[in-house]
């Protein structure tokens, strides 16, 4: 093995296992997922789909790419999937590909309220540039307005509604969003990234019925390695007889080239890992672990949007406590626990200084930790930021952006340098250890 390469790789495992990691959308593989991942297939060029590839030797890709969408179809109840698509933001450029023309109008959440960048996020991204993007959100209290949702769809008529996001932690209403497409003779785009797990573990209710269309990671609650499916459904196909061949080709020849066969095998490995009781058992314990996070950040008086969560993320408001987001993600991490920033709705400050912190089960579940350590664990954060706030100057709102690099340089310098967050470190660690990941790999 490369000497330098697998320096680090090392040093990364040693990270991945002393640090928590609450970035509520990774996880941590199964080995047999890291196997497939590092098989022959990445050697492999197989544009095209099973039996219509345009190159030879593509026996087996065929035989490993039909399993990983048998697995895809059987989980989420589809007729068809696609899982080509090298990640989420891939696939769902695909999906905009094949149903709509430049210019078309598309309505998804937006980004402060917990939507998706691909979600039609306005000037910077190619949904909000090539389309005519309209955002909804959320109220106040921080669920998604249905009721404004509605209105908003009547008026634009937008040929593609996208639900789903990325840092909403409440019960999405399918059922609802799929007759508000109806009724304006829209496509419905479920994007379930973050919940596909839940979905596959029934504590959330399915898309399935009420969407044409699904797209998810394959690398977040559903456990995976980095990559994508998009699932049509009959309620598609029904509208649409051609919808599946439309997806298809709008991967490869539209917007791909040959898939990535090693992270496909990875997949089939996570779809059939999927299929057991003890995945649900997991997911379950997902959802169980992230109230128990939320009860003791209610307890201990932070604001969480929305007042809990029916998820697997929680999505803490920290300005209050006189820090903002990126200063509490980083004085977390010299305290080895891993969050990361987050925009808030409502946020009166900008994505890369934004007010909030956003926080997840899965991967502290997936090493076995329970409602118990939650509470360790919640209370860990609870003492780096109330240190951090009093032993440190955290106001940077020296202009609206609150930007003020010199200042943040000095903060980064003293959080690297002092000891009780060193001490915290080890403390987290230690604790870490009584969890081991992958124990047999160096
Ligand atoms: N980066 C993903 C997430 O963290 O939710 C979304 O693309």
């Amino acid at each position: 093995m490369d000497k330098n390469v697998n320096r680090i790789i090392k040093m990364e495992t040693r990270r991945q296992r002393a640090e928590l990691q609450l970035i509520p959308s990774e996880n941590y593989v199964s080995k047999n997922v890291l196997r497939a991942l590092g098989s022959v297939f990445t050697n492999k060029y197989a544009e095209g789909y099973p039996e219509k590839r345009y190159y030879q030797g593509n026996k087996y890709a065929d035989q490993i790419e039909k399993l990983a969408i048998q697995r895809a179809k059987i989980l989420f109840d589809t007729p068809f999937a696609n899982v080509q698509a090298n990640s989420g933001s891939p696939a769902n450029l695909a999906v905009l590909f094949a149903l709509l023309d430049v210019g078309d109008t598309i309505m998804g959440m937006s980004l402060s309220s917990g939507g998706h960048l691909t979600h039609g996020h306005p000037k910077v991204t190619l949904s909000g540039k090539f389309f005519n993007s309209i955002q909804y959100g959320v109220s106040p209290e921080g669920f998604i307005d249905y009721k404004v949702m509605r209105e908003m769809a009547h008026q634009h008529k937008p040929k593609l509604i996208i639900s789903g996001g990325s840092a909403y932690s409440r019960t999405i209403d399918f059922k609802l969003i799929g007759e508000i497409a109806k009724e304006v003779g829209a496509y419905h785009m479920a994007d379930i990234s973050h919940i596909a797990g839940l979905v596959v573990a029934k504590t959330h209710p399915s898309p399935t019925p009420f969407a044409d269309i699904i797209t998810t990671t394959t690398h977040k609650t559903l456990r995976g390695p980095r990559g994508a499916l998009i699932l049509t459904t009959d309620a598609g196909t029904n509208k649409d007889p051609e919808l599946a061949s439309k997806i298809d080709k709008a991967i490869i020849p539209g917007t791909q080239g040959g898939p990535h066969l090693n992270n496909i095998a990875g997949i089939a490995v996570a779809l059939g890992e999927a299929q057991s009781p003890q995945f649900t058992e997991y997911i379950n314990q997902v959802v169980l672990n992230s109230k128990a996070l939320c009860n003791v950040f209610i307890k201990k008086g932070y604001t969480i949007i929305s007042g809990g969560t029916d998820t697997h993320l929680l999505l803490l408001d920290v300005s209050a406590k006189n820090i903002d987001g990126w200063a509490a993600a980083w004085a977390l991490e010299y305290a080895g626990v891993i969050v990361n920033r987050n925009i808030i709705p409502f946020d009166t400050k900008t994505p890369f200084y934004p007010s909030g912190i956003r926080l997840g089960s899965p991967a502290l579940t997936s090493r076995g930790m329970k409602e118990e350590q939650m509470e360790y664990v919640a209370t860990i954060i609870d003492k780096t930021l109330n240190y951090t706030v009093r032993s440190m100057d955290t106001n940077f709102s020296n202009n609206s952006k609150g930007e003020n690099k010199e200042k943040r340089a000095v903060f980064l310098k003293k959080l690297k340098t002092d000891t009780y967050l060193k001490e915290i470190k080890k403390e987290v660690a230690d604790f870490a250890s009584r969890f081991p990941i992958y124990p047999t790999i160096e």
